[in-house]
């Protein structure tokens, strides 16, 4: 699974606590993205989760669960993202929960589906970061040390700059991608236009779709196209 998350430009993030109807489903899913992404930090339910996933499941577009909630962890989906929250202060975000998770569901679950993220948020006023009470006042410096630790010591395989509500800055995102090697640069928060879609794949391996959905279906369709045309810069692969 990981090879094929690898060739992954662009992905809808979709919040299974707020519902879509059939026909907004079925345009994402057939939009061209590469994948849906079912996460959410608050309200995941195994009921949620799972309407969800039977939603998706009608197309061939592959879906993967985010795992915010030990609750809602549920078979059936293509892979599992761990977000570990490296910058969280709060360490159940960091290993604690994860722990709990796959000590609940760790028989169901196949090791080549289970992906880590290292996880950096970066908006101080998302829920994530309330949530996970994450020092979200990083600068340049720290967020780059943050990148090489999740890839050379933890070796995870997916870094995520978590921008989530709000626009990032693009100059941390440059630098990021001149840093890491191997692992693949998800970045996700605040692209509600195509321009902005376009800036980020610049230099983004994967470019993360969410909350533009629920507020302007059209424009966040746009994305996935020019994200597709994109071409990324800054790395040799
Ligand atoms: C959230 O990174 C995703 O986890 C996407 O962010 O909802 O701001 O697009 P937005």
């Amino acid at each position: 699974m990981l090879e094929e998350i690898k060739s992954w430009r662009h992905a809808f993030k979709i919040d299974p606590a707020r519902p879509l109807s059939e026909r907004w489903i079925a345009d994402i899913c057939e939009s061209g993205t590469d994948a849906i992404i079912v996460g959410g930090t608050e309200g995941a339910t195994i009921d949620n989760v799972t309407e969800c996933l039977a939603a998706v499941r009608r197309f061939s577009v592959p879906c993967v669960l985010e795992v915010t909630e030990l609750e809602s962890l549920s078979p059936g989906f293509d892979a599992y993202f761990i977000p570990v929250v490296l910058n969280a202060h709060n360490p159940a975000y960091i290993s604690g929960l994860h722990q709990q998770a796959l000590k609940a569901h760790g028989q169901f679950l196949k090791t080549a589906e289970v992906i880590g993220e290292g996880y950096c948020i970066l908006n101080r006023d998302s829920s994530a970061a309330r949530r996970t009470n994450a020092d979200a006042a990083l600068d340049l410096d720290d967020i780059v040390a943050f990148s090489r630790f999740s890839e050379s010591v933890l070796r995870m395989p997916i870094f995520y700059l978590e921008y989530s509500g709000t626009y990032g800055n693009v100059d941390v995102l440059k630098k990021v991608s001149q840093i890491l090697e191997e692992a693949q640069l998800f970045y996700g928060g605040g692209i509600q236009t195509p321009e902005q879609a376009a800036e980020i794949a610049t230099w983004a391996d994967t470019v993360i779709v969410g909350n533009a959905i629920y507020e302007d279906k059209e424009e966040a369709l746009k994305t996935v196209n020019v994200v597709k045309e994109t071409t990324r810069q800054g790395k040799l692969r």
